[in-house]
């Protein structure tokens, strides 16, 4: 159909956008830029949430609903600058789950992985694929993609906060969510405590071991007392670095590699009065503060942090850490999915 403007004219081509627009086409160079920017561009915000100014309404969730009744009872921590997405950072989800004495969270799968970093209270365990453990603060506890889990507390416990990382925006993005309930609220106990741990957790393997979670380690509970003792050898050896102090990942013992396929998390140690160079890398990462006071300087942001509070640190934004005190921080981020996708990106100084 001819057109009553020239079509190189501007009003000609808003004219022709709208024409075609009907065919479900648009013009790529009108957002080209936009597309492919110089550096990356994220509605992710810098946030730190205090943990003593949301405690209270995790305490309150606790009277206005059960674990059964709410499945999971969590607090969502959203980023300020994705509200309503119940996104942390555009790929990963976070929130803090709250479970009280004599309750039981019921038993699913899905094919999102999950991380738990235990906040407050301990003694609530855990199950996975028959195996219980149970939680201390600090410790790193893993649910792989599609095993049953279930949480509980015995009834004289007390109440365990935990926080939860998921992978959840990133299985959105690829439509590949599914979910099954089981059939009863807690699944059975088919291996003693401790049997994952003994079986792949003490620097031996099985001569036959076949991955049990498919990439995912086997070992699927961290115990903070063990981390802990490896940063405190550490750091009575040598120099910290000066982006990342000392800094640990948490590995599958069978590949050396990240424990979960999608998300890398992190423990590292900053000895007192230390002050980190400021690096950036594109793995947008959550921080969980395990011990010590001290700054984050985040882009343009500052926050003053101290045990169990938490930090977003977006995409390609340069943090400097400084530590009051003798700091452990626990960090989590999609990392392991760049990395295997060759995407990964970091500078240092
Ligand atoms: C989930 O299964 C847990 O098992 C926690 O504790 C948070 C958020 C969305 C979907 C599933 C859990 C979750 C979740």
């Amino acid at each position: 159909m001819a057109s009553v403007f020239k079509t190189d004219s501007a009003a000609g081509r808003q004219e022709l956008y709208r024409r075609m627009d009907r065919e479900n086409l648009a013009p790529l160079w009108e957002v080209l830029h936009a597309l492919v920017p110089p550096q990356p561009r994220t509605p992710c915000r810098p946030a730190c949430w205090k943990y003593e100014a949301i405690r209270p309404f995790i305490v309150e969730s606790g009277r206005a609903i059960t674990a059964k009744e709410a499945v999971r009872r969590v607090l969502i921590l959203e980023n300020p600058g994705m509200r309503g997405q119940s996104c942390v950072t555009r790929s990963l989800y976070c929130g803090l789950q709250l479970i009280l004495p004599g309750e039981i969270a019921p038993s699913h799968r899905h094919t999102q992985s999950a991380l738990r970093f235990i906040v407050e209270g301990a003694g609530a365990y855990t199950a996975v694929n028959g195996e219980r453990t149970s939680m201390r603060p600090g410790d790193f506890i893993i649910t792989p993609a599609w095993t049953w889990h279930d949480h509980g507390n015995p009834e004289d416990g007390e109440p365990v906060v935990w926080m939860d990382g998921l992978d959840i925006p990133m299985l959105q993005f690829f439509d590949a969510g599914f979910a099954e309930n089981y059939p009863e609220d807690a699944q059975p106990v088919t291996a003693i405590e401790g049997t994952s741990r003994a079986r792949y957790g003490a620097n031996l393997a099985p001569l036959d071991a076949v991955a049990p979670f498919g990439k995912t380690s086997p070992i699927f509970s961290y115990p903070y007392a063990r981390s802990r003792e490896a940063l405190a050898a550490l750091a009575k050896n040598g120099d910290p670095d000066p982006c990342h102090g000392w800094k640990m990942q948490f590995i599958n013992p069978l590949t050396g590699g990240p424990a979960m396929p999608t998300i890398g998390a992190f423990l590292q140690l900053l000895p007192k009065g230390f002050a980190t160079a400021p690096c950036r890398s594109t793995d947008a990462t959550v921080y969980s503060v395990a011990e010590g006071t001290g700054r984050a300087q985040v882009g343009g942001e500052a926050y003053a942090f101290g045990p169990r509070d938490t930090f977003v640190v977006p995409s390609w934004q340069p943090l400097r850490l400084e530590a009051r005190e003798e700091c452990v921080l626990f960090s989590y981020s999609d990392r392991a999915a760049q990395l295997a996708l060759g995407l990964w990106r970091e500078q240092r100084g």
